[in-house]
């Protein structure tokens, strides 16, 4: 924490001359909020941990049952479950409570919402037990350093951050698994968000944002889940959540393997995976080992401007999607989906939308101890009325090399239209009153020539500083140039304005579930998962 601290001074210091107090309050909101998951992290590991161990020695034993039984990866048939074990080497454990879902999948394998990512993704996590329940912290604190260029950009310093408790116990022949997520977003960047340029989405004062971020709710997610095996390679989910994500796109990005360095949003998010978090979700799911099969009903209506409440009135579960995902490997994961918004935008309640995706996941370890994580995204959305998609497509990779060093980055291009992205000059967006029979749909016609092309492309190193609390501290930089048609160039300026971001970031140590297990012979107190709490991962 001291290290916190002392970077943020050094941070908090000219030329960046933040507000001392807001600067003060977000600290201390950031750090308390940050430590949730590390101090629980530090107490897994006083647990868990392997005294006398040192961790070149579990690392240099999770890379040799790496190489017997395909570790990260091997996890199945552990659970006692009534599955055979589908992959080589893995044997059946009973006793081992945690670590995998029904029908043997990794628990690695468990995305945002109900969604799949690929088994061989390293998980950030700290896991305990308690009474019976197996739990599982996850969370990501990023305390940045904002700088988007041009007159639509800002400057800020804030923090970009979530945490979320998982928690599983058997019930009735099956698993439940309870979620519960928040983030402090919207205190640490405010209810006007961070800056983002060609960013759209939601809004603040009644009024559309536009290049900058929405911070998200302070209740990301409430949800139950329930699985329950009904054969040798099938069983069906039902997944309850008062705030949740519906089976629409693939994993959203504050979760996404590919994504886990970067602190900003990708600019499709309104195009891919801004159903993230929803109030008001019910999905089924049937599944095999490989494939995932999943319908939703819920309530399509964005979160509204206020961030800290329920957002239920005068709502119900009248939106749908169904998704289609496969893992055919360790290191794939395959999605595609549909879904009908009811009346996404408090904004314009009267329209409605389709929205469809289709992703590829892909995951490996990568070295020694690096890994590597890859995604490909795309996401279309077509407004009632409207006569084609307005279009997305994300190409994003995370490699961490080693115990220090990561790089990343991300490719976006995006279909916008002037409501999405306002002309300067122009108080609010354009005349959204223009014609009642029209409206704003005759804005977003493609043939009205007034969709904008604009892309991004992100690079971004992190350099890992010190283990806290269990988790790992790391010091970040990224930089990003954005691409807009000239028909924009006299509201940016130019027609490639620029974006940075310097950034600590904290996070539970890397799990390395299964190595140990998947060995036959492990001995008894190698069938905790074990945590390399100096992993600096
Ligand atoms: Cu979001």
């Amino acid at each position: 924490m001291s290290l916190i601290s002392a970077a943020v001074s050094t941070l908090s210091t000219p030329p960046f001359n933040p507000l001392r107090t807001r600067v003060r309050a977000l600290l201390v909101t950031t750090i308390a909020f940050s430590i949730v998951t590390s101090v629980t992290a530090a107490s897994a590991s006083a647990q868990h941990g392997h005294p006398g161990q040192t961790d070149s020695v579990r690392h240099k034993a999770a890379q040799d049952s790496s190489t017997k039984s395909s570790p990260m990866h091997g996890m199945s048939g552990m659970k006692g479950m009534s599955a055979s074990a589908p992959d080589k080497g893995a044997s059946a454990m009973p006793g081992m409570s945690m670590g995998s879902e029904p029908l043997g999948i990794p628990m690695q394998r468990t995305g945002s919402g109900t969604s799949w990512v690929p088994a061989a993704t390293t998980m950030h996590a700290s896991h305990m037990m308690l009474g019976g329940w197996d739990l599982m912290l996850h969370g990501l604190a990023f305390l940045q350093y904002d700088d988007q260029g041009t007159k639509r950009g800002d400057k800020q310093f804030g923090s970009v951050n979530w945490g979320m408790i998982m928690a599983g116990h058997g019930l009735a022949g099956g698993r439940l698994n309870l979620r519960g997520m928040m983030s402090a977003e919207a205190f640490t960047v405010g209810s006007r968000g961070y800056p983002l340029l060609l960013q759209s989405g939601e809004s603040y004062h009644g009024q559309p944002l536009y290049d900058r971020q929405h911070p998200h709710d302070l209740f990301m997610e409430i949800a139950a889940m329930y699985d329950h095996v009904i054969g040798d390679n099938l069983a069906v989910s039902l997944y309850a959540a008062p705030v949740g994500e519906p089976a629409i796109g693939p994993v959203a990005f504050p979760h996404r393997p590919s994504a886990q360095n970067d602190p900003l949003a990708p600019i499709g998010h309104h195009w891919q995976d801004a159903t993230h978090i929803s109030f008001g979700v019910l999905t089924g799911g049937i599944y095999t080992r490989t494939v995932r099969l999943e319908g939703s009903i819920f309530n399509g209506r964005e979160p509204d401007e206020i961030r800290t409440n329920f957002d239920y009135k005068g709502r119900s579960l009248d939106s749908y999607a169904g998704r289609l995902t496969v893992n055919p490997s360790e290191s794939w994961s395959l999605s595609g989906s549909y879904a009908y918004l009811k009346s996404p935008e408090q904004l314009h309640p009267e329209e409605s939308l389709h929205r469809i995706s289709a992703s590829v996941l892909y995951a490996r370890p990568f070295g020694v101890s690096g890994n590597w994580a890859s995604a490909f995204i795309y996401g279309a959305n077509k407004h009632a009325g409207q006569t084609s998609l307005s279009n997305s497509l994300l190409a994003e990779s995370n490699l961490t090399l080693d115990q220090r060093n990561a790089v990343f980055g991300r490719a976006e291009f995006v279909q916008k239209g002037p409501e999405d992205l306002p002309i300067s000059g122009a108080t609010s967006p354009p005349p959204l009153t223009q014609g009642a029979s029209s409206g704003p749909l005759a804005l977003m016609d493609p043939s009205s020539s007034s969709r904008y092309n604009v892309g991004e492309m992100t690079l971004g190193y992190v350099r890992e500083l010190a283990s806290v609390y269990g988790g790992s501290l790391g010091l970040g930089v990224a930089g990003t140039i954005n691409m807009v048609p000239s028909t924009l160039k006299d509201t940016y300026g130019t027609r490639t304005p620029l974006g940075a971001t310097v950034f600590l970031r904290l996070r539970p140590g890397a799990m390395h579930m299964g190595m140990h297990m998947a060995s036959p012979k492990a001995p008894s107190h190698m069938q905790e998962p074990l945590h390399d709490v100096d992993n600096m991962q």
